[in-house]
């Protein structure tokens, strides 16, 4: 199905909404990620060194923030051209660390789940099933090119 404006409009807002908390968001973002996944602890550096989630980690919020406007260019590009186009060196390198990482297919359910949590909570009222599912579609075309470029890998 093809992604509307509208579609486009309810990803752009709620990203509105979402970055005047940069710090709180990204740190709910990370939390929902070890909550479901405990094990994914070993794959980040920010936890190298200390048991806990570092509540203020510059290297945290600007990941954690490229993942919420990776997927909000995603959404343009739906509605502007009907698929996600993520330029080469970016891809490839994506692509490389989290292979590196040793980041899986099922991961990025579970990142899913996180940031579709993160933004239920930020919005509160203004939350959507609808925008639920925009931002949901945008996040699998992004994913999707991430993980194809993660098989090209050697
Ligand atoms: C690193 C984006 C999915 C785990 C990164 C970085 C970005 C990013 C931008 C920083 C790269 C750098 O500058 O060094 C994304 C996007 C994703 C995605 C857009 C999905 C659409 C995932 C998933 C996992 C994951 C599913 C596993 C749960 C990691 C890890 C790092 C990383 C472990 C390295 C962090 C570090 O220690 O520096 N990701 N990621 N990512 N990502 Fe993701
Ligand atoms: C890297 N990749 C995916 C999700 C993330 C969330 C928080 C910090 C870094 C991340």
């Amino acid at each position: 199905m093809a992604f509307t404006e509208k579609q486009e409009a309810l990803v752009k807002d709620s990203w509105g909404i979402l970055k005047q908390n940069i710090p709180e968001n990204s740190l709910r973002f990370f939390t929902i990620i070890l909550e479901i996944a405990p094990a994914a602890k070993a794959m980040f550096s920010f936890l190298r060194d200390s048991d806990e989630i570092p509540q203020n980690n510059a290297k945290l919020k600007s990941h954690a923030t490229k993942v919420f406007k990776m997927t909000c260019e995603s959404a343009l590009q739906l509605r502007e051209k009907g698929e996600v186009t993520v330029s080469d060196t970016t891809l490839k390198y994506l692509g490389s660390v989290h292979v590196k990482k040793g980041v899986i297919d099922l991961h990025f359910e579970v990142a899913k789940e996180a940031l579709l949590r993160t933004i239920k909570e930020a919005v509160g009222e203004n939350w959507s099933e609808e925008m639920g599912c925009a931002w949901g579609e945008a996040y699998d075309q992004l994913a999707a090119a991430i993980k194809a470029e993660m098989k090209q890998e050697p």
